[in-house]
């Protein structure tokens, strides 16, 4: 099975868990596509009614619009029901590493307020530890001086021998969310200790908006893998 394929066995199996009459978070990512093409292929065929999706990127309200999801927003839905989304790492207490897709602050606002929060992956994302795996923890700052921002995050974790990069564009030019801020991806050559403290730090930097350490927030995470889907629940 390809990688694609593991991804859309997990989000049809998360789809399995929307009731009509719910408010969705929609994830935003490769994987999360799947989910939400699945719901809208579902109210399509009459299987699923009254569903409200609110979008956790730009890239995923369009996509939920052009499937004839209903979608609305956290002002008018400030509890939400069951969110789906991906991650790019997953540790065995279900804490996630988001964001490499620069969604994170809107996912995290949405995935914050739901009542369940499942969240799918193929294996290939499963590690021990978030942070070591050398890949990006994405970290959302304003482009207001972010090269101090930047130092303030590497310096912080100088003795995981973190590098901190500015995220750009394919052209080369700084990535901007949708929020209009800036990305620094923060590549550690170590796992990061206590995550909880690591949040809280980067969290007291000024210019820092949010990180992509989804800490405690998933309800249930599904993998899919070559031998099956395996299901964990917090
Ligand atoms: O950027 C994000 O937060 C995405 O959800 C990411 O974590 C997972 O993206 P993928 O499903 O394309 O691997």
């Amino acid at each position: 099975l390809t990688q694609d394929e593991l991804k859309k066995i997990a989000a049809y199996k998360a789809v399995e868990f929307v009731e009509s009459g719910m408010v969705l978070g929609l994830g935003t990512g490769s994987t999360a596509k799947h989910a939400v093409d699945r719901i809208g292929e579902l109210l399509r065929l009459g299987k699923l009614k009254n569903i409200v999706g609110i979008p956790t990127s730009k890239k995923t309200q369009e996509q939920a619009v052009s499937l004839g999801i209903p979608v609305s927003d956290l002002d008018h839905h400030s509890t939400i029901d069951l969110a789906i989304d991906g991650a790019d790492e997953v540790d065995p207490q279900l804490n996630l590493v988001k964001g490499r897709g620069g969604s994170l602050l809107r996912e995290k606002m949405v995935e914050g307020t739901c009542k369940k929060f499942i969240c799918i992956v193929d294996e290939s994302k499963l590690v021990k530890h978030l942070g070591g795996s050398g890949l990006a923890m994405p970290v959302e700052v304003v482009p207001f001086c972010w090269k101090f921002t930047a130092n303030k995050l590497q310096n912080l974790f100088e003795d995981s021998g973190c590098v901190a990069k500015l995220r750009n564009d394919s052209k080369g030019k700084p990535f901007v969310t949708d929020n209009g801020n800036y990305i620094v991806d923060l590549y550690l050559k170590k796992d990061i200790g206590d995550l909880q403290v690591a949040s809280d730090a980067i969290l007291r930097i000024a210019g820092v908006v949010e990180h992509g350490m989804f800490l405690d927030m998933a309800t249930t995470v599904i993998v899919a893998g070559e031998l099956g889907i395996t299901i964990k629940n917090k």
